[in-house]
């Protein structure tokens, strides 16, 4: 029954504003999540940067290569910078790598919509056997770089939504990147809806 009030309030804040998901870099190698599914046509991914990584598009055939017009963060965003893109094929999955030489040959690599076949685990695989091609263009590439205030407005920082997710999760407690960057609109729908959360919330107690 909670399950049911709480897909009425994602329902919900999904008619209130576009999806974000929020991708931090890091501590390491690593994009966290690294593998983001139910990405909708018109959702948003928002990839909050510490300094000394990038974020470039491949295909998943030649993983760490960046693809010929693929979306590209820049070369060297610095801590705190947020890089946003939209996804505008929600059918087709997206690869990423980070193209700081070694770092995509480690795994640091993002999923958007894999498949049962083309998972995240096996473009890593493949990743550790490739050489890097980094982007030639030292400019950002279909999508915007800036302080996050954007990516705020529309969702929250992943630091605050995870203490949302926290907060308004008693019970719920799902932790994959779809429900965590769900998390902040939720909240605000929250205000919208105390009552039907509290009603189905005491319904499933
Ligand atoms: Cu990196």
């Amino acid at each position: 029954m909670y399950a049911l009030a709480a897909t009425t309030l994602l329902f919900a804040s999904a008619v209130l504003a576009d999806h974000t998901f929020n991708v931090t870099v890091g501590p390491g190698l690593v994009f966290n999540p690294n593998s983001l599914s139910d990405v909708a046509e018109g959702d948003k991914v928002a990839v909050w940067f510490g300094a000394g990584h990038d974020i470039a598009q491949s295909t998943f055939a030649e993983p760490c290569q960046y693809m010929d017009g693929g979306i590209y963060s820049g070369p060297s965003p610095k801590d705190g910078d947020v890089f946003t893109f939209e996804v505008t094929n929600a059918s087709a999955p997206m690869w990423f790598y980070c193209s700081v030489p070694g770092h995509c040959q480690a795994g640091m690599a993002l999923a958007i919509n894999p498949t049962t076949d083309r998972t995240i685990e096996a473009y890593q695989q493949a990743a550790a056997q490739a050489s890097t091609t980094q982007p030639q263009s030292d400019s950002v590439q279909g999508g915007t770089i800036g302080d996050g205030s954007e990516a705020a407005t529309e969702s929250s920082s992943p630091s605050s939504s995870a203490s949302a997710s926290a907060t308004s999760a008693s019970g719920s407690a799902s932790s994959s990147a779809t429900a965590g960057s769900s998390a902040g609109q939720v909240r605000v729908a929250a205000g919208l809806m105390a009552g039907v959360v509290a009603a189905g919330a005491a319904f499933a107690l």
